[in-house]
């Protein structure tokens, strides 16, 4: 398909209406994205940004989202309202147009900062599209006007219902499950982290979510329920996700401004941790990939503090150059900028290529920390301090580093000797299993299919890289065999820490731990390490993580596995009594037959795969799990990481 069929279609007096919402429908990745969980909460975030956009504007101040017993939304704002006059060239309510005609859906008025590519900003219409039911109700012009739809189409004309002498939008939406097949259970967990997010993207706007599923006898409303508001906006959520970081200088950095035409707000921090924390956003939107906006905020850090550092002669006894990424070490940063036509780029379309954002943040950068600078000396100098000690390490790193690199290099003779390699070559084949421990490791080997499945074993738990130095990282023995196994090799030439996932060897990376404390311990431990180390390979979407079975039910000759209680319970009562029940307490229990027909063969296991749905909340966690305390994994990983079933 040509690459312009696959946008939505804008044009004002494009085929009808109809046609567009049907191909809405027909279409429905093109429009959000995906239809499983990230399509279906984008539902809620298409309808969210509305009522953000209304805000933004200076007409709303209040926004709330209500998760109702039955899955379906209510959200809430106090801006103008959707317009409910005749729209002259369709002939019908302006509110039905909004609702009902694809890229209809946005302002007439050109001053908001409406987002044109990407996945949001496709409009109302399209949720309206894709629920088998929805029900806006407007609060306008003195009065409350209604309007109901059927998966998109209208059940009447707009009509008056009542009087208001307030304004406002209310739209309740039931996702059509025709289209979201997978599940239409909306995650509370999901959609409060955005709006948290959202709270400190847009200070000042109260963001209240509840939900109808769940009862609280202690909050106001009987249900569980939170509200965010924001008073100082990023500088916040610096602070919120440092919380479990110790910060080495007295503020947070900030500043909110405009360059160039351009809204520029950047807060940021340094900690005593080893990791670059960046986040960026555009219109609110999180760009994973980065873009003009990151390369600019890069670029003003580094020169001026550079330049500082030079001017103070501390980095004089150096005897080699401070690099860019020097800078960025124990840096934690947001970068939100407003653009009025982004281009987005990169793989996940969430990379900004508009060229003159990046000479307007590097600016604000240079401005901002200049001022500070000159302000607190003292924190100045902790800083410049910093990073003559991150450009040691780093220097101290790049052996390591080259090593690992080397190794990744040669061919087969430089994989690991642990790998039994699979004799399939083309790496969209593969797999490779990550096991815990060299028995379990010996089991996988025998149980595999060796065509297409290669085991690399990893003894005990491997490195927490959380808190350890960059060359600790690359020293360790577990982790360069996974560099190696894998043939991904590190540093390109604009950034030494970029991955290069060219030579991938496997286009799966299972991760295969036991089903206990210490298997999700080093479950946690691996993906920490993806998380920080490898995370395009996360956003590749190659990891995955094996589900082993919990028991084995048995009566005669007759055997069952169970994934959990309940499964073990229906299973040991269709045997009507008599059945023995046998738990797994790792994999090492299961013999090489028994582990290839429940969790490694295609046919008949469960993937999970591996996503990263909100990279600054999954940041702010890992922080914290990886910390000090070890806290239980299964928490972990429902609040970072989507699972999707797959059975791949
Ligand atoms: C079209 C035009 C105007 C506002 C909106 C749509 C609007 C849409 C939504 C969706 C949820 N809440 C919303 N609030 C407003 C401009 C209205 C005017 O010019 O008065």
């Amino acid at each position: 398909m040509s690459e312009e069929a696959k946008k939505p279609n804008y044009s004002a007096d494009s085929i009808q209406a109809l046609e567009g919402m049907e191909h809405v429908r027909m279409r429905p990745s093109m429009y959000i994205g995906d239809v499983g969980v990230r399509g279906l909460h984008h539902l809620v975030y298409e309808v969210v940004d509305n009522s953000i956009d209304e805000a933004m504007g200076g007409h709303c101040d209040t926004i709330s989202v209500t998760i109702n017993e039955d899955n379906s939304i209510t959200t809430r704002d106090n801006g103008r309202g959707i317009p409910v006059g005749l729209h002259k060239k369709e002939g019908v309510s302006a509110l039905e147009v909004v609702m009902t005609k694809i890229g209809a859906g946005g302002k007439f008025d050109k001053d908001s900062y409406k987002v044109s590519g990407g996945l949001h900003g496709v409009g109302v219409s399209v949720v309206n599209a894709l629920s088998n039911h929805l029900k806006a109700t407007v609060h306008r012009e003195g009065k409350v006007w209604e309007q109901e739809y059927e998966r998109g189409k209208s059940l009447y004309p707009v009509k008056s219902v009542g009087k208001s002498n307030e304004t406002g939008t209310i739209v309740t939406f039931h996702p059509d499950e025709s289209i979201f097949t997978q599940t239409i259970e909306y995650s509370y967990e999901t959609l409060s982290n955005r709006m948290r997010e959202l709270s400190y993207l847009n200070k000042g706007v109260t963001i209240t979510i509840m939900d109808k599923r769940q009862k609280d006898k202690d909050s106001e409303s009987g249900y569980v329920q939170e509200s965010f508001y924001s008073d100082e906006g990023l500088k916040e959520f610096v602070r919120f996700l440092d919380g479990n970081r110790e910060q080495l200088i007295r503020n947070i950095i900030a500043m909110e401004g405009e360059k160039n035409g351009i809204p520029v707000e950047v807060a940021m921090v340094y900690n005593s941790s080893y990791t670059e924390n960046l986040h960026s956003y555009v219109n609110n939107i999180n760009t994973h990939e980065g873009g003009t906006h990151l390369s600019g905020f890069r670029r003003g850090l580094t020169s001026t503090l550079k330049k500082y550092a030079d001017a103070s002669g501390m980095l004089d006894k150096l005897k080699f150059e401070v690099q860019g990424d020097d800078f960025r070490e124990g840096l934690t940063a947001i970068i939100s900028v407003k653009v009025a036509e982004p281009q987005f780029e990169g793989q996940t379309k969430t990379k900004l290529g508009n060229r003159e954002v990046s000479s307007a943040v590097s600016q604000a950068v240079s401005e901002m920390l200049t001022n500070y600078l000159e302000e607190n000396p003292e924190d100045a100098k902790t800083i410049v301090e910093k990073v003559k000690l991150a450009a040691q390490a780093r220097h101290a790193a790049t052996k390591a580093r080259e090593m690992v690199q080397r190794k990744t290099v040669m061919s087969i003779g430089g994989l690991p000797g642990k790998l039994s390699d699979c004799s399939e070559q083309d790496p969209a084949l593969c797999e490779v299993f990550l096991v815990e421990g060299d028995s379990a490791g010996g089991t996988a080997k025998q149980g595999r299919d060796r065509n297409f499945q290669a085991i690399l074993p990893l003894r005990g738990k491997i490195l927490n890289v959380e808190k350890a130095m960059q060359h600790k990282v690359f020293e360790n023995e577990e982790i360069k065999n996974i560099y190696t196994a894998l043939g991904v090799t590190i540093g390109t030439e604009e950034d030494s820490k970029a991955l290069n996932l060219d030579k991938l060897r496997y286009h799966k990376v299972v991760i295969m731990c036991d089903a206990d404390v210490d298997g999700s311990h080093i479950e946690t431990l691996i993906l920490t390490f993806f998380f920080r180390y490898m995370r395009e390979l996360i956003e590749g979407g190659h990891v995955y993580i094996a589900t082993p079975p919990l028991y084995l039910v048995k009566k005669g000759s007759k055997k069952r596995y169970a994934w959990n209680d309940q499964e073990r319970d229906e299973i040991v009562e269709s045997f009507k009594g008599g059945a023995g029940i046998q738990r797994y307490k790792g994999l090492g229990e299961m013999n090489a037959e028994q582990l290839w027909d429940t969790t490694m063969n295609p046919q008949f296991r469960t993937l999970r795969q591996v996503t990263i749905e909100n990279a600054t909340e999954s940041d702010r966690i890992f922080s914290m799990l990886m910390g000090d305390e070890v806290p239980p994994r299964r928490e972990f990983i429902e609040k970072n990481a989507v699972y999707a079933n797959i059975d791949a």
